[in-house]
């Protein structure tokens, strides 16, 4: 079985092969643009079934594309089948990666030499679409939009669609965050529980309880002095924390969250990283530094650093996300394979109960140009990847044709021009079919392929005696989607128990944030440092709020405010 080889499909919330995730550099396929459009006559309804319709394309490359044979991103599974099915040649003008795309963007802007169609990061979005140079695809979206990708862009009630409308009119598609599933859980080294006869903490105090049992207790029986009671990393400021090592699950224990613009009973936003739960929580973390809980050295541990802790054994807690065991645990385990794992809610430190927080990050909108003569392609093509991918209907041929070849790894979906995964709906969906399914109330034969894929994983690792050491994808899956993952515990808890609070504000910055935020944040973030760290009382945080307002943060909380009006004043 080449299971290992059977990298997941998608499911982009918890995975760390993410089909949106940027790469590193990417190569250029061609600049040369040339002519405007081509192909058949004007009537824009008229694309499919008859006359090519030639169309350029500026796409932002993941830089992980594998070819097979003579195939490259203007010649492969997705392009001809654009070709076939819809009769549609698309033709990249420009197709790079990461920073190189961000340059030949701006080059492009600035030339005013933009393609038919075009992926825009959130703040090229905002100003294009402003200036008119977008086309308007009101019409386009409501006539061609199949009704799967409908119920994918539109699964957060067209919050994050409505962010790409101007004046009530559609100007392009966004690339959903998988939203309000994306969150911090406590993550505990449960073999660490079972040494010391402990149980996993449902409150702070007890919380505290395990960290200092871990810490001082010798957690690990190898009579050293080598464990910390729970991890945390460097990036404090950022949005859905850094993981692992996030302090946003840390922080909602108090009603805080470091970066978030959160919307109270009167409609009314604010920035939840200057609220006074903020200083508790604060003045918490000190305590924990001075009773040597938290590693010293935090302050200058990344995510990568932490995770080589977590790996090699010497951390038992830490908070992060739902997709935590692929990457330092699943090492963990892999090193040691008496060590386990397991997530849990995370915990309050007052009467009312810790609340998540999750953050709608749109890394990019597809967009057509005004003077595109077939806006209404982007559209078409947009249902290409839902048909083939997540419908109901996709098939294993059809999923290792447009998505994961099982025998060669490579993920055909990176070619596509636009890709959208449902990460909620699928998660819920396969949750739901892989435990009725270990419980024999389903077939796997019965089930949506690619739930079966992950089925037959966990299946195979529980049938080995949960060998995790020879398992270790299985262990992960089993962790994630089994019955008692960590998804579990999203839709369980969290969701059944309403406690998942977005952050209101995503997009493009507000003017004053282009200019002033970054200084903030790094305020911010020191400032935070400094009273963990007690080089600063924890009472000077009300002088940072200060400050901070001062700062331009009174001018930005009343930008977003206005901006989330101007945006979302029909949908409310
Ligand atoms: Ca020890």
């Amino acid at each position: 079985m080449k299971i290992k080889k059977m990298t997941a499909l998608l499911m982009t919330a918890a995975m760390t092969v993410s089909l949106a995730a940027c790469g590193g550099s990417g190569q250029s396929t061609g600049t040369a643009s040339g002519t405007e459009e081509a192909g058949s006559t004007e009537g824009s309804a008229q694309a499919d079934n008859g006359g090519n319709v030639e169309l350029t394309y500026m796409h932002k490359l993941n830089g992980t594309e594998k070819y097979v044979g003579s195939d490259d991103i203007n010649n492969n599974v997705y392009t001809r089948c654009y070709q076939d099915e819809l009769g549609i040649t698309l033709k990249y003008t420009i197709a790079a990666a990461g920073d190189d795309y961000t340059q030949k963007l701006t080059m492009a802007i600035a030339s005013n030499d933009l393609p038919d169609l075009m992926d825009l990061p959130p703040e090229e979005f905002s100003e294009l679409a402003n200036a008119g140079m977008l086309a308007d695809i009101t019409e386009a979206y409501d006539t061609y939009a199949s009704d799967l990708l409908k119920e994918t862009i539109e699964v957060d009630g067209g919050v994050q669609l409505a962010s790409a409308k101007v004046d009530g009119k559609l100007y392009g598609l966004p690339q959903l965050s998988a939203a309000d599933g994306t969150c911090d859980l406590l993550w505990i080294r449960t073999d660490w529980l079972d040494n010391l006869g402990l149980k996993a903490p449902t409150t702070m105090d007890e919380l505290l309880e395990v960290a200092r049992a871990f810490r001082y207790d010798d957690p690990d029986g190898n009579g050293q002095d080598d464990t910390w009671g729970i991890g945390f990393q460097k990036d404090i400021v950022k949005e859905d924390g850094a993981s692992p090592g996030s302090y946003e699950g840390f922080f909602a224990a108090y009603g805080a969250y470091a970066k978030a613009w959160v919307k109270d009973e009167n409609g009314q936003i604010s920035y939840s990283g200057i609220n006074p739960g903020m200083k508790d929580a604060l003045a918490q973390l000190n305590q924990m530094y001075e009773d040597g809980l938290i590693d010293p050295e935090f302050g200058v541990k990344d995510t990568v650093k932490l995770g080589e802790d977590i790996a090699a054994g010497k951390v038992g807690m830490f908070y992060g996300l739902e997709g935590m065991p692929w990457g330092a645990c699943k090492s963990n385990i892999e090193n040691d394979p008496e060590a386990d794992w397991q997530c849990y809610p995370i915990v309050s430190a007052t009467a009312e109960p810790a609340k998540p927080i999750t953050y709608v990050r749109i890394s990019r909108y597809y967009a057509a140009n005004a003077k595109c003569e077939h806006p209404e392609a982007l559209v078409k093509i947009a249902n290409v990847f839902q048909d083939k991918i997540n419908s109901l209907d996709a098939t294993e041929e059809t999923l290792n044709t447009f998505g994961v070849d099982p025998s060669t790894g490579i993920n055909f979906a990176e070619y596509a021009a636009f890709a959208m995964d449902p990460a909620i709906q699928k998660c819920n969906t396969y949750y739901k079919e892989i435990k009725e399914t270990l419980n024999g109330e389903s077939k796997v034969e019965d089930i949506h392929p690619e739930a079966a894929r992950y089925y037959n994983v966990i299946k195979n690792f529980l049938d080995n005696g949960s060998d995790k050491g020879a398992d270790s994808l299985g262990w992960n899956y089993y962790k994630f989607i089994g019955p008692e993952g960590s998804w579990n515990t999203i839709i369980n808890d969290y969701k059944a128990n309403d406690k998942l609070v977005q952050s209101v504000f995503f997009g493009a910055p507000t003017p004053t944030m282009s200019t002033n935020l970054s200084s903030m944040d790094k305020m911010q973030a020191e400032t935070y440092v400094n009273i963990i760290m007690g080089t600063q009382e924890p009472d000077t945080f009300d002088d940072f709020v200060k400050s901070w307002k001062e700062l331009g943060g009174d001018q930005i909380t009343t930008e977003v405010n206005d901006w989330y009006n101007t945006t979302f004043g029909e949908l409310k």
